[in-house]
């Protein structure tokens, strides 16, 4: 009897000690703890079927590992399908690109397919026989996302995923799904769910189909979301569901503009970071909220990933001078960016729209650099947005030119290098410049009966000098144009 307890405690702490050898089981861990400590003081029977218990858990433990290995290791495979329509130079930069999107969607490029056509065909998009040819490399490969580099017409989607035994994706679905993934604060989420929604509307019939095979692939793309909730949902439902995310959104845009407004009070200018995603305009956001906020808790999220910030963030950066501004990071831009989105992602796009100067992040390391800032151009105009003035920084240039010779001013274009501070006092510079070009100075005397005026110049102007006389007092300050006519009046005759 008590060798069979001794055997029982032995095997426990075994299993104890083996589950600090395997991360997954560090949780498992203190459930062996737990038992072992609970045997001596319990009775035989309950000892005996604390062990039997264990023995079956044990059993339950491991299949739950392996299901989560299986599940880690299963990466969505994805193969990519390309129409050369007119042997377009940007056609491979185009491909390029679209496996970036499946990497950003946590998906793996197993294959990629192209054809080169005069025109798409109206019934699958590519020619009928590289469909057969798709297929073939599904079942081969072990395929679980086929991804068309365009935009698919309702019936090709439909047509298409009849023949073929993968979901079928389009360029503008693979977008949504990586903002979908993303999404993390309330309102971003209710702009994808409505962007979405609106994609599919027309696409029910394709959808559906393609969703019921996302619902029973396994891996990462498997049970998340997507799938099984709008299999069910029928378009009277989903336009129901339009409308209370526009009823639901336009109360968070309430919101926002009151937030916006009561900035717009504080009377500090607003500047917005935009450009194509991954350009660098996080890194840059974090390097000026280091240098002149000086608080870690304020830094955003910036990695090497198309869609990395899904979600506007605004920062107060103050130089120290009462010549600072607010700093908004956003969304990047990209080509092709679905229309939807765009008008779904409007409210986040608001502090660019409202924005007193502009700073375009370029990654001018990119050979497509150029292209990357007509779509910025683009989607600046569809924000109406094109007029606000610009300071393009071109970011990355540690890629093409040394260090050294960094930064470098070139008119309102900055070449230089986000990760480290180096340019940021001329950058800075050249934001000021900007904000404050029609800036005078003069010497005010104001009485002392307003001594509102005397605050609001301390808190809005740069005070170079302050002086209590007489008849008030007096203060030179260096201020905004309207503010200088505002005060004309208390501008001593000869400054
Ligand atoms: N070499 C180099 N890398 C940079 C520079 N600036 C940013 N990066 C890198 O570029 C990647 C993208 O940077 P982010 O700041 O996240 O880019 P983003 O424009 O915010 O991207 P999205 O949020 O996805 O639109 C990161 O890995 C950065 O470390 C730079 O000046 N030089
Ligand atoms: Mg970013």
């Amino acid at each position: 009897m008590y060798l069979a307890e001794a055997m029982g405690r032995s095997a426990l702490v075994l299993l104890w000690m083996r589950s600090f050898f395997v991360p997954e089981n560090a949780e498992k861990c203190d459930f062996f703890k737990e038992l072992i400590q609970g045997m001596p003081g319990a009775g035989r029977r309950e000892q005996h079927n604390l062990c039997a218990r264990l023995a079956g858990r044990r059993e339950i433990y491991m299949e739950e590992i392996r299901m989560e290995r299986e599940q880690e290791e299963k990466t969505a495979r994805a193969l990519l399908v390309g129409v050369n329509l007119e042997s377009g130079k940007d056609f491979e930069h185009g491909m390029e690109e679209l496996g970036s999107l499946a990497e950003a969607c946590e998906m793996e490029v197993a294959a990629v397919l192209t054809q080169n056509l005069p025109a798409p065909n109206p019934a699958f998009y590519i020619g009928s026989g590289k469909v057969k040819e798709i297929q073939e490399t599904v079942e081969l490969m072990g395929i679980d996302f086929v991804i068309f580099g365009d935009t698919l017409s309702p019936s090709q989607l439909k047509n298409l995923q009849k023949e073929i035994d993968a979901s079928v994706m389009d360029r503008t679905n693979l977008i949504l799904e990586i903002f979908r993934k993303r999404a993390r604060t309330r309102e971003a989420r209710l702009q994808v769910e409505s962007a979405n929604l609106q994609y599919m509307l027309p696409r029910l019939v394709g959808m559906r189909e393609s969703l019921g095979r996302q619902a029973g692939a396994s891996g990462s793309m498997s049970n998340k979301g997507t799938g099984e909730k709008q299999i069910e949902l029928d378009r009277r439902k989903i336009e129901k569901r339009i409308g209370e995310l526009r009823r639901e959104l336009e109360n968070i845009e309430h919101d926002r503009n009151i937030q916006r407004r009561r900035r717009e009070r504080s009377v500090l200018p607003q500047v917005a970071l935009v450009g194509y995603t991954n350009a660098g305009k996080s890194t840059l956001m974090n390097r000026m909220v280091e240098k002149y906020v000086g608080r870690e808790e304020k830094l955003v999220t910036a990695k090497d990933m198309l869609f990395a910030t899904l979600d506007t963030t605004v920062r107060k950066i103050e130089p120290g001078d009462n010549k600072g501004f607010f700093l908004s990071d956003t969304v990047g831009f990209i080509s092709k960016l679905p229309h939807g989105l765009i008008k779904a992602f409007r409210s986040t796009l608001d502090e660019v729209r409202y924005a007193d100067l502009l700073l375009e992040v370029v990654d001018v390391s990119d050979e497509h650099y150029r292209e990357q800032m007509q779509v910025t151009k683009e989607t600046l105009e569809e924000l109406g947005a094109e007029r606000i003035p610009t300071i393009h920084v071109m970011n990355k240039a540690d890629r093409i030119m040394g260090t050294d010779e960094l930064p470098r001013r070139d008119g309102n274009k900055i070449y230089m290098c986000a990760l480290d501070a180096d340019g940021l006092d001329t950058l800075l510079s050249m934001i000021r410049e900007s904000l404050y070009a029609g800036n005078k100075t003069g010497v005010f005397l104001i009485p002392y009966d307003r001594g509102d005026v005397v605050s609001y110049l301390n808190e809005n102007a740069d005070v170079t000098a302050q002086e209590y006389l007489e008849s008030g007092v007096c203060i030179t300050a260096d201020c905004r144009e309207g503010d200088y006519a505002r005060f004309a009046r208390y501008l001593k005759a000869n400054s």
